[in-house]
Formats: structure tokens, sequence, C-alpha cells
């Protein structure tokens, strides 16, 4: 019952995009000290949750249903490549985001205010929207690969997902605890 669920809430990208990032990594090809982020795990993290109750997560859920239900629908586009907290010392090595960007960015502080009543610890960070490729464990300069062009295409962000990841050996596995749709665009 006191079991930890270790959680987060993020948005999925669809196949087809997801599609067109595998095929941005096979042009990038092996990036020295990179551990890429399997294509179907890769997703757009809006708030981390850590280690939290299922006394927690019931909370969460009844808390994010109505920031989605009043939230709209809207269209983005993966685009750019960077890397945090630097490309000339990377540790995370991602896709960015042009169409969608400000929206995702109030659906995300819509989300964090929501959850702190919940007792959710926002992050002191700026929210910078970004899929995660691949970690580096050494930091190290990705600039070259950081300074390949790519543009997907928009595709829509429809709703919200409250995750589950479980840490193992092979690598985190995600499952989905609770969808929470936005609202169709007028
Ligand atoms: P990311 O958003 O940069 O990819 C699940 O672990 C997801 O939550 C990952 O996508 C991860 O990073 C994000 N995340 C944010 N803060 C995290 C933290 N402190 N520890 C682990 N993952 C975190």
């Amino acid at each position: 019952v006191n079991d930890l669920i270790r959680s987060f809430v993020a948005v999925e990208v669809p196949d087809a995009a997801r599609a067109q990032v595998c095929e941005l990594l096979s042009r990038l090809g092996p990036v020295p000290g990179v551990r890429w982020v399997k294509p179907d795990a890769m997703h757009l993290t809006l708030a981390f949750l850590g280690e939290v109750t299922q006394n927690f997560i019931r909370s969460a859920e009844q808390a994010l249903a109505p920031v989605a239900a009043s939230a709209q629908c809207f269209d983005a586009r993966l685009s750019g490549l960077g890397a945090f907290p630097s490309a000339h010392r990377a540790r995370v090595f991602w896709v960015g985001m042009d169409q969608g960007r400000d929206e995702l960015c109030r659906l995300q502080a819509s989300i964090v205010q929501a959850l702190v009543p919940v007792g959710f610890v926002p992050e002191s960070r700026k929210f910078s929207p970004h899929l995660t490729l691949g970690r580096l464990k050494v930091p190290a300069d990705v600039s070259s690969p950081a300074g390949v062009r790519f543009t997907g295409t928009a595709f829509a962000v429809d709703r919200v997902i409250l995750f589950r990841s479980e840490l193992r050996p092979e690598g985190p596995r995600y499952t989905r605890l609770a969808e929470f749709a936005l609202a169709p665009s007028a």
C-alpha cells in the first residue's frame, strides 16, 4: 500500500512524428557517449512527479482532469536540435519544438499550478519544451550533431498522459496510469 510509484506527466508524440525522429537518428549516425532513448519511449515531459504514493496519484488525477478539460487541443511540431546544459558540455541531447511551443508552455504551467496544492514541488528551472533523444553519462561536445537541421510535420496535441516509470537495467519502462483529453479546439 505504501509502495512508491515513479511517475510523470507528458504529451505523447504520434508514430509518424516518431518515425521522423528515427530517420533523423539514422542520419546523425553514432554520437560518441550518447545513449539513445528508444523511440517508442520518447515523449514531451511536462512534470516529473518523482516517487509518489498511490494517494498522491489519485489526487494528481483529480487535479489534472479539469486542467486538461479547460485547455484546448493544439498543433505542435518538432524542430531543431539542442542539448542541456549546453551543446559543448551536453548531458541531454534533444529535439525542440517550434509550432505549439507557447501552448505547451501554458499547458505545462497550468498543470504545475494544479499539482502544487496536491503537494507537487515544481522545478526551479524554467520549463523548456524538448523531446529527449539521448543522454550522456559524461558530458561531451555534441555541437556538430546538434547543428543538423530537422523539422518534423505537425501533429495534434489532444491529451496529456500520467505515466508510471519503472527503472530496469534494460532501460525504463513507461506505462499509462491515466489519460486526460484536452478540449476540442474551436
Ligand atoms: P526528460 O524530460 O528530459 O526526457 C521520465 O523519467 C521523464 O521525466 C524523462 O523524460 C525525464 O527527462 C523526465 N524528468 C524530469 N526530471 C527528471 C528527474 N529529476 N529524474 C528523472 N526524470 C526526469
